[in-house]
């Protein structure tokens, strides 16, 4: 998991305040998400983006899955230049530590969203729902509301 490996220097990299290592029980780790968004593909095209900000308190989580009602598959995607040249990849799972928060933005890492609802429009809402994986293996889950954007937002 190469990219695995990437992510932390990323979000540190992103995000100056950077608390240490959280060495604290897996049990009771609190999951935020913030700002969710969906950016509604181009005409013709059901391919969409979408991002959020994804915090925890605790020890660390992964995110692992997304769904929704509103796109028939969604992968988590990193983004990262190689010879000059953006590329996206899946990857498995981003790891969320405190202090360390996942960012899923455009241009960065983010999610992408296969078979979108094309009656879905800009500034409509849709649920996402999240499922994430502690040290112990545990599942939780969460929905969050992700507004639509237009691709020029
Ligand atoms: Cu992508």
């Amino acid at each position: 998991m190469l990219f695995r490996a990437l992510i932390p220097v990323a979000a540190a990299l992103m995000l100056a305040a950077c608390s240490g290592p959280a060495d604290k029980p897996a049990t009771g780790s609190v999951i935020e998400v913030k700002d969710a968004f969906v950016v509604k593909p181009a005409a013709g095209r059901d391919v969409a983006s979408g991002g959020m900000m994804v915090y925890v308190t605790g020890a660390p989580v992964d995110l692992i899955g997304v769904s929704t009602d509103a796109a028939d598959r969604v992968e988590l995607h990193t983004m990262s230049m190689e010879d000059g040249v953006m590329q996206m990849r899946q990857v498995d799972s981003f790891t969320v530590s405190e202090g360390e928060p996942v960012v899923l933005q455009r241009g960065g890492n983010h999610l992408m969203l296969f078979g979108f609802d094309s009656a879905i429009q800009e500034g409509d809402k849709v649920d996402l729902s999240l499922e994430f994986r502690d040290s112990d293996g545990a599942s939780q889950t969460v929905v969050t509301s992700a507004d639509v954007k237009g691709l020029g937002d």
